[in-house]
């Protein structure tokens, strides 16, 4: 199939890479050149246009989720034709979908999962009290964005229950893995049946798989339709009765037993998500977010330690800042011009295309740990400066993860002064998993905290030893360029080998 990247969509969206594709339409990362920022294109193929169901059905989606503004929901920011093909610009989202998580990390820890359960949930629950009914709810269509928030996108066979008419029945489109039993006979559906999916999905989360596996897609609808969902105590012993009994709730295949819809089920979420973590004492990654969001109901099942310990550490971390010191680069003086040599024997690394190295001199790097003891190994932090992937950088040791010790983040950062417009960054390191939003700030002295006076300019989860990111400064040069590390994934402390800054090759 030819390849549309290059091309620019009604004169304003540059289409700069294929990220996704389906049967009716492919998704594009694009550049909108009006607002100058990243956004996700989703066009219609050529063979589609002329079909008016399925024109019909893209042009339904875009209506549906335009009524939807919810944090927990991708947006849709416009809708054009080029060259009689329709397609849908979408917010950006960097980062990995939850089915790539769950098939990087494997089983979720159990208050991370209800997390994400609950933000999934609070999407649904905007899109139904909007009449709309997802209908494909599946960890493809979660996006986790850098601070790990949950975003649900593709409302592609989403049904307005207004639209009258229009064929709802159990056509197969992609997997059946979380299809609810009353789709999978092609009955007509609600609400209930968005609850029964991301029961599945909240299934898989907790166990690393999903509940059933066939010959074919028919085989696997047919199981839900006929058989109970595995035990989830049995697979996983660590979750308690009452997320069992939750999770049982929302893939009852009985409607009358399954929750009736979305509120009630998440009032028990939450409820399942404090007693997880009261019973374990702490919170892992998402967790620690939504926690702070569940009503003072819920949060009175938390143990008063959990309750109050992050507001008191920002209390007292705000008054540390007074006297913070941070980054004083001291004069480097005249550095002679490195020799660009690479890594190992005989390797020269590679920039991306139309790009060179930023020099930076020896120095440059800084730790940052505004809310902690503003230490973070600073004597290593040179080392991601060195040209040395042999060398390391690392956080301090977080048994209960970052947010366990009531931070936002720690990171480092690369003065690259006087100042440069970085197009991409490259962090090395001997253990991926961790996730890292990039900050820049202007020529001064650098910010005192995240996020005042940095402006994020990209970022993601570092998921192989070598991990480039794009970087979108707007078209402004900054000095300070931070890696801000806000999860630490599966380990209790972060390592990097090398940070290098790309910027454009004058033309
Ligand atoms: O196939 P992967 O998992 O790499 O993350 C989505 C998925 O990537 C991405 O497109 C692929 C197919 O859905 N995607 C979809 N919508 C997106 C958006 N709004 C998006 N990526 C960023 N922003």
């Amino acid at each position: 199939m030819s390849t549309l990247v290059g091309m620019q969509l009604s004169g304003r969206y540059r289409l700069d890479a294929q990220i996704g594709a389906g049967g009716m339409s492919t998704v594009y990362r694009a550049f909108d050149q009006n607002l100058e920022r990243r956004v996700a294109i989703k066009l219609l193929h050529r063979e589609m246009s002329s079909d008016s169901d399925q024109l019909e059905r893209f042009r339904r989606e875009a209506r549906a989720v335009a009524q939807l503004s919810h944090p927990h929901v991708v947006g849709v920011i416009d809708t054009g034709e080029d060259e009689n093909r329709p397609y849908i610009v979408f917010e950006y989202v960097e980062g990995e979908t939850l089915k790539d998580r769950i098939r990087r990390l494997g089983r979720l820890p159990v208050d991370e999962s209800l997390a994400y359960a609950i933000e999934i949930a609070r999407a649904l629950g905007s899109a139904h009290a909007h009449d709309i009914v997802h209908r494909d709810v599946k960890p493809q269509n979660v996006l986790l964005d850098p601070e790990g928030s949950a975003k649900v996108t593709d409302f592609g066979i989403a049904r307005s229950l207004r639209d009258d008419g229009l064929t709802a029945d159990g056509r197969v489109l992609g997997t059946t893995d979380y299809v609810s039993p009353e789709q999978a006979l092609g009955h007509d559906v609600d609400g209930q049946s968005d609850i029964y999916s991301l029961g599945v999905v909240l299934f898989e989360m907790l166990t690393g798989d999903v509940p059933f596996g066939g010959e074919n897609q028919i085989a696997v609808a047919m199981k839900h339709v006929r058989e109970d969902l595995p035990d989830i105590q049995a697979l996983r012993p660590e979750v308690s009765a009452t997320t069992a009994a939750v999770l049982d709730r929302m893939t009852d295949k009985d409607l009358a037993h399954r929750y009736p819809d979305v509120p009630a089920l998440i009032a028990d979420l939450e409820d399942a998500l404090a007693i997880e973590a009261a019973r374990s004492g702490t919170s892992t990654g998402e967790a620690t977010a939504v926690i702070r969001t569940l009503p003072a109901r819920t949060q009175r099942r938390l143990p008063f330690r959990m309750r109050h310990s992050i507001p008191l550490l920002g209390v007292l971390a705000l008054i540390g800042v007074g006297v913070a010191i941070v980054a004083i680069l001291a004069g480097i003086g005249d550095v002679p011009e490195r020799v660009e040599r690479g890594t190992g024997p005989g390797r020269v690394e590679s920039t991306p295309q139309g790009t060179k190295t930023v020099s930076v001199p020896r120095g440059s790097a800084q730790d940052y740990d505004p809310l902690g003891d503003e230490e973070e190994h600073s004597e290593e932090a040179n080392r991601v400066v060195d040209r040395d992937d042999g060398t390391t950088w690392t956080t301090e040791t977080y048994e209960a993860g970052i947010e366990g010790a009531g931070k936002a983040g720690v990171g480092i950062y690369i003065d690259a002064r006087p100042e440069v417009e970085a197009v991409a960054i490259q962090v090395k390191t001997p253990k991926p998993g961790f996730k890292a939003t990039i900050y820049a700030a202007p020529a001064g002295t650098a910010p005192k905290s995240v996020p005042d006076g940095w402006t994020k300019v990209g970022g993601g989860t570092v998921k192989d030893k070598d991990q480039r990111f794009k970087l979108d400064t707007g078209g402004k040069k900054y000095r300070y360029y931070l890696v801000w590390i806000t999860d630490l994934g599966d380990s209790d402390s972060a390592e990097i080998s090398e940070i290098r800054l790309f910027q454009e090759v004058a033309a």
